[in-house]
């Protein structure tokens, strides 16, 4: 019983310390100002994806989420999914 609590507690204190984490996607592949928009759903679908901010100016996506959830790859990939190339502009590996 007391390892069940135990294990309660970790898994409770896992959501609550749960990783935010926010990155600047370089996408230069954008050419027309709908093109964030495909971007933007897709990156939205990435599971512990909290929000997303495409710029068609600066052709980037700032996208912050959860990063026990996902991770860069995933990021990476929604918007190679929808064929557009990205890689890492600003934040943490
Ligand atoms: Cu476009």
């Amino acid at each position: 019983m007391k390892n069940i609590i135990f294990l309660l507690l970790l898994t409770q204190s896992g959501f609550l310390f749960a990783a935010e984490q926010s990155v600047v996607l370089s996408i230069p592949g954008m050419d027309c100002p709908v093109c964030p928009i495909t971007i933007k759903k897709s990156l939205q679908k990435v599971a512990g994806v909290k929000s997303v901010d495409v710029s068609y100016e600066s052709k980037t996506a700032a996208v912050t989420f959860d990063d026990q959830l996902s991770g860069l790859p995933d990021l990476l990939k929604a918007t190679e999914n929808v064929g557009y190339s990205s890689n890492l502009q600003d934040g943490k590996k």
